[in-house]
């Protein structure tokens, strides 16, 4: 089923040339105001063009809970129509060039068509994502009771294979990493042996990281809990930092903001992932209290920028080898995923952008001098501004949309989809 695809170049032309006078005032008087601070717009324009996050192929449908889902109109059918959806996202916020698939999920029997799909859309394939959280039809044996961890070798077997193949698939899409996320653990005390259960793992996860081609990083993500709900066996950054460490230098720790304890501290759990060279990537989203899975920087936008500020005094300090990879991960219950997404990607590269504003000799005097309310005023000084001019002036030089919103829903494309899109049956449950 074919959509109409991308917007109107004339139509988001057009909309950004009503929307440019109030642009030009905007970043001349951020720019005379950062000027103030010696700090340049220009350069800080630059370096905010080279942010970019990949979109998560799951999150193109509406998501639900196990309470229920309630699909919208025009929502996407397959990974091609996903694929249009995101090049939308693409079109409007030039940060999202490329695509996190997820293996059985995107799998149409031809891999091929659809990096060719993507090819023909611009768009680039970021890590593949395996499922071992839920059976598949025809499947030999089932995952109830976990998966690479499993008491059953076959069961572990069969994880281990579908893991492989998930690596076949990413490499006909160009795809050089592998991310492996288990919902193995446990929903009483008693019920699993931790130990053996974590060595399970760790010897079915050798046959994985064996696999890798050699331009391959292998990201373990973890998570404290759900679906299992009293343990899991990669419940956390120390049961995944060991588990890293065991298998090798292409073994990388993966955060998604949404897996840890509420108030953990996140942004130190990332510095020290970073300073050990074992920080692979993040799923990026936002939650109040676990795993919401809300949209990037909607709920904790300081908490955002504290991970950014980590992560840039990371690369200072690592080089240009320090390349963490960038994806979100969301589940849009009650919005229209295209413009959740493109709200989060906007979110994202506002939050590094004003981490390229922190005045990183300023912090480091008062941090050496112990002068806690200027350090922290130093840090918040940059939190603080507004830097919507910055991206938008980002997003307009490389072709994007002053006001991506704007655009979006001035071009009707949800409503063309729902005209052109056989709907989605029913209102199961399911997080995605
Ligand atoms: C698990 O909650 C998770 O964060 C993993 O990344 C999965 O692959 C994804 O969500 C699937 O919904
Ligand atoms: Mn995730």
């Amino acid at each position: 089923m074919t959509t109409s695809k991308l917007i109107n170049s004339q139509l988001i032309a057009d909309i950004n040339a009503e929307a440019s006078s109030q642009l030009k005032s905007d970043y001349q008087s951020l720019g005379e105001r950062l000027d103030r601070r010696q700090i340049n717009i220009d350069e800080i324009v630059e370096k905010t063009a080279a942010f970019s996050v990949a979109i998560p192929s799951w999150g193109m449908g509406t998501g639900g809970t196990r309470f229920g889902r309630f699909p919208g109109e025009g929502e996407p059918e397959n990974i091609f129509e996903k694929l249009e959806d995101c090049a939308v996202i693409q079109q409007l916020s030039r940060a999202t060039p490329s695509v996190s698939t997820h293996f059985p999920w995107d799998d149409y029997g031809d891999t091929g068509a659809v990096y060719e799909k993507g090819e023909s859309l611009g768009l680039t394939f970021d890590a593949v994502n395996s499922n071992t959280f839920q059976d598949q039809p025809g499947q030999p044996v089932s995952y109830k009771y976990g998966s690479l961890s499993h008491t059953d070798k076959a069961v572990r077997e069969q994880a281990i294979a579908h893991n492989l193949e998930c690596i076949t698939q990413g490499q006909v899409l160009g795809s050089k990493a592998l991310t492996v996320w288990v919902p193995d653990g446990s929903n009483f005390p008693g019920q699993q042996n931790f130990r053996r259960a974590f060595e399970r793992y760790l010897v079915s996860m050798e046959s994985i990281y064996a696999a890798l081609p050699d331009d391959w990083q292998l990201f373990i993500e973890h998570k404290l809990f759900e679906p299992a709900f009293y343990s899991t066996v990669i419940s956390d950054w120390g049961s995944n930092y060991i588990a890293t460490q065991h298998l090798g230098e292409k073994a990388k720790c993966l955060v998604d903001l949404g897996h840890h304890a509420p108030s953990v501290n996140i942004e130190q759990i990332v510095a020290r992932l970073a300073q050990m060279d074992k920080l692979g990537g993040f799923h990026f989203n936002d939650s109040k209290y676990g795993d919401d899975d809300l949209d990037c920087g909607s709920i904790a936008p300081y908490q955002l920028f504290l991970i950014f500020n980590e992560l840039l005094d990371a690369a200072e300090c690592k080089g240009p080898d320090f390349n963490p990879a960038y994806m979100m991960d969301q589940s849009h219950n009650v919005t229209d995923p295209i413009e959740s997404l493109l709200t989060s990607a906007m979110n994202l590269q506002n939050a590094y952008c004003k981490s390229l504003l922190v005045d990183r000799s300023k912090l480091d005097h008062y941090q050496q001098h112990n002068d806690v309310i200027m350090a922290n005023q130093t840090l918040k000084a940059a939190f603080d501004e507004d830097v919507r001019a910055i991206s938008a002036v980002v997003r307009i030089k490389a072709g994007g949309a002053i006001e991506p919103l704007e655009a979006y829903r001035k071009s009707g494309y949800r409503a063309d989809c729902a005209r052109q899109r056989v709907p989605q049956s029913g209102s199961s449950a399911g997080i995605v």
